[in-house]
């Protein structure tokens, strides 16, 4: 909070805002952007600006000059957080938790990164092997999960496509000894289409750029990615390097397991060239090459993929199991269908693999004392494209619930320390979000109830009657707006999620309550181990599959209930994301787009509810160590019987007691002008305190 550089830069916190208003707010955050400060202070949050360049703000001097400070002995910075959230952890044991959140491209998962490295950086003074090579894999995570998860978007051009939660564990010590990655929904649609000037995933273009003459020519492939129905979107642009396989081999992946991973890429790119012919009724396969193709990489039979590609099976109202055989676009759709589900299963084995990496081994509490976590949340920012999926509606719905538990938590966490203290608290009026949250995730009348019951009970629930239901249970909810029905897809425009948020086109839902059925049978009896592995549930029989499974959108949202649970018993440090314009510009402040985050992040609410309070507050002990020196019954050492005493000898000789408040513990400062005169007082001192000190060492006095 001390204004540690000058004013040209703007105020580095914004409860030092002369007044907090929409005007002034936005004022310095563009001044500090184009000071290139891009990271302020709201107390203990950071508001970070996307540079759009790199900046020389992340080497060894920056991490040494944040590693074990205050928040307010220095600049804003994410490692000011990051050690925050590290000191919470080390001194006082307790779990926290860096939740990063802003749209698409805000640069969420930069900060996540930067986070990551600065613990790695500030951890394992000792080198100890093991930890070092923890720290390895924990950072070659990024690399490995960015290469499989992230895709180019027209918002992002490294946009993460699944979200991600990853805690990492420390010993009694601090140092890291593990950690575990939790994934949410990779959105698995983009394998096999993509919006115009997107792209697939960005393994499949590393594969395909990367691979050797002969790598490919084994998996069956051509270089050129245009080759491909599912790459040939974006095909030209160019791709970053082939890291992915070092960060793989770091990992721990074995040359197999490496080997079955680009054979299931392949396989995705063949089949997605596959077309089906019609003789009447009957589909089939022409290109009989690339089936066998496919089983060679599969490890299965040329038959096994044709019958898995034309037929599927049903299990009957009387248990009897039939196979039936595809129209051409089921066909199609089953094709697809397969692709998604192999792609999928693929990122969640390598996420499970590496987790069997990383997972802490060998610690005994007894010990080793508690084992206590840091968990850093990077997931997908909200976004809205022309043609909004269920992918859309479930990114938008997990932003919308972080969102709420910002919420809840700056203003929980407000009031508990006030009441701890024993400091009376005043109410600020924010706007809650559970309205939106329930309008989504309530049982039997929220969106998702009601399109499960949709999925569910495919053939007799019609688009239309879905729609009608949504309209008779929602329609009078203020955030709903009613819908409108195309030929074939049911949308429901205006399905918006919060004031805070522009309005939506309409999410489409006609995927989910059409879905295809797959042929399950096919991948669990393939000879390849990896293969083998994502499909355990391959023994179930197929009445137990297809009987009333969890639909995507139910479980989306319980893990998402069960992140935000998760997230809500840690401490939480928050970094909030702003994208300063649409065109990656590192010199454009596009104030209108920035005011809409600003606004829509809650933050002006965020600075109010910092201010209403108390904007700083100091245990008393480490006040008075700091501002001692300028209160002549306090320095060099006070006389008093309590700290708390002493505190107050400084405060009265500066005048402001109107301006505190006492607690059991720590002392509370109203306004953050008082701090000032202090800290600029403690700052003249310093010098004369310098020179005083060095005549002492020399024997002069
Ligand atoms: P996101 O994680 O918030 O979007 P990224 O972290 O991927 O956004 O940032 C987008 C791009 O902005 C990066 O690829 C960088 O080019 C640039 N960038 C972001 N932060 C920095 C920084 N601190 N320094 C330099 N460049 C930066 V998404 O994953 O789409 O929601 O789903
Ligand atoms: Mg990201």
């Amino acid at each position: 909070m001390a204004e540690l550089e000058g004013l040209e830069f703007g105020k580095s916190d914004f409860v030092l805002l002369d007044e907090v208003n929409m005007e002034q707010f936005m004022e310095n955050l563009q001044l500090r952007f184009e000071k290139g400060r891009i990271y302020t202070f709201i107390g203990e949050v950071v508001v970070s600006v996307n540079p759009y360049k790199q900046m020389d703000i992340y080497g060894k001097v920056a991490i040494e000059a944040y590693r074990g400070r205050e928040l307010y002995e220095n600049p804003p910075h994410l490692y000011a957080v990051a050690d925050a959230a590290y000191k919470a952890m080390k001194r006082r044991a307790k779990d926290t938790c860096i939740v990063i959140s802003g749209e698409s491209g805000a640069g969420k998962t930069e900060a996540s990164k930067y986070i990551m490295q600065y613990i790695a950086a500030i951890t394992n003074p000792n080198q100890r092997e093991e930890v070092e090579s923890v720290k390895n894999v924990l950072l070659k995570s990024n690399c490995v999960l960015e290469a499989f998860g992230n895709a180019k978007t027209n918002r992002n051009d490294n946009s993460s496509r699944f979200g991600k939660y990853m805690d990492i564990n420390f010993n009694f010590n601090g140092d890291p000894t593990g950690g575990h990655i939790n994934n949410y929904l990779l959105e698995k649609s983009r394998v096999v289409q993509q919006h115009a000037g997107e792209r697939n995933f960005h393994s499949f273009y590393q594969l395909l750029r990367g691979g050797t003459d002969d790598m490919l020519s084994n998996l069956h492939l051509q270089r050129n990615p245009e080759a491909y129905v599912y790459s040939k979107e974006g095909a030209s642009v160019i791709t970053v390097g082939h890291a992915e396989e070092d960060a793989m081999k770091v990992i721990g992946f074995t040359s197999e397991e490496i080997s079955s991973i680009y054979k299931i890429i392949a396989t995705i790119l063949l089949l997605g060239n596959l077309e089906f012919e019609c003789d009447g009724e009957i589909v089939q396969l022409p290109g009989a090459g690339s089936v066998s193709h496919v089983a060679e990489l599969t490890g299965t039979e040329p038959e096994t993929v044709s019958k898995a590609l034309l037929y599927r099976t049903v299990a009957t109202g009387g248990g009897e199991v039939i196979e039936k055989g595809h129209n051409k676009l089921e066909a199609c759709f089953g094709r697809d269908a397969f692709a998604k589900a192999l792609y999928e299963r693929l990122f969640a084995w390598i996420v499970g693999r590496i987790n069997t990496v990383i997972e802490v081994k060998n610690y005994n509490p007894a010990l080793h004392g508690k084992n206590t976590v840091i968990g850093v949340l990077d997931i997908y920012g909200f976004e809205i494209f022309d043609n909004n999926s269920f992918e859309q509606f479930c990114i938008n719905y997990c932003n919308e619930k972080l969102q709420q538990l910002f919420i809840e938590l700056i203003l929980q966490q407000e009031q508990e320390e006030y009441h701890r203290e024993g400091i009376t608290w005043q109410h600020i009026e924010y706007f809650n979000n559970q309205i939106i949250v329930d309008l989504v995730e309530q049982l039997h009348k929220g969106i998702i109830s009601i399109l499960d019951e949709a999925c569910l009970t495919v053939g007799k629930v019609t688009d239309t009657v879905c729609l009608e239901t949504m309209n008779t249970k929602l329609g009078q909810h203020p955030h709903f707006t009613s819908s409108r029905l195309t030929s074939t897809v049911l949308c429901l425009p205006d399905v918006v999620f919060l004031s805070h948020f522009v309005p939506c086109p309409p999410f489409q839902f006609a995927a989910l309550i059409h879905p295809t059925s797959l042929h399950l049978p096919l991948l669990p009896g393939s000879a390849d181990p990896v293969l083998k592995e994502m499909w355990p549930d391959g023994q179930l029989s197929i009445t137990e599959v297809t009987k009333r499974p969890l639909t995507a959108a139910t479980l989306f949202k319980n893990s998402i209930i069960a992140l935000v649970e998760n997230l809500a018993c840690k401490e939480p440090y928050y970094v909030r994301c702003i994208k300063p314009n649409d065109v990656k510009s590192p010199v454009l402040f596009d104030d209108a787009r920035c005011r809409h985050q600003v606004a829509y992040l809650g933050l002006l609410e965020n600075v109010r509810v910092r201010r209403a309070g108390f904007a700083y507050r100091q245990p008393y002990a480490r006040f008075l160590q700091r501002y001692k020196m300028t209160c002549e019954y306090t320095w060099p050492n006070h006389l008093m019987d309590t700290d708390r005493e002493a505190v107050e000898a400084i405060v009265t000789q500066h005048g402001f007691e109107g301006d505190v408040a006492y607690g059991h513990t720590k002392l509370f400062v109203r306004t953050p002008r008082s701090l000032f005169t202090l800290e600029q007082e403690r700052a003249a001192l310093i010098p004369i305190l310098v020179l005083f000190l060095q005549k002492v060492w020399r024997g002069a006095l």
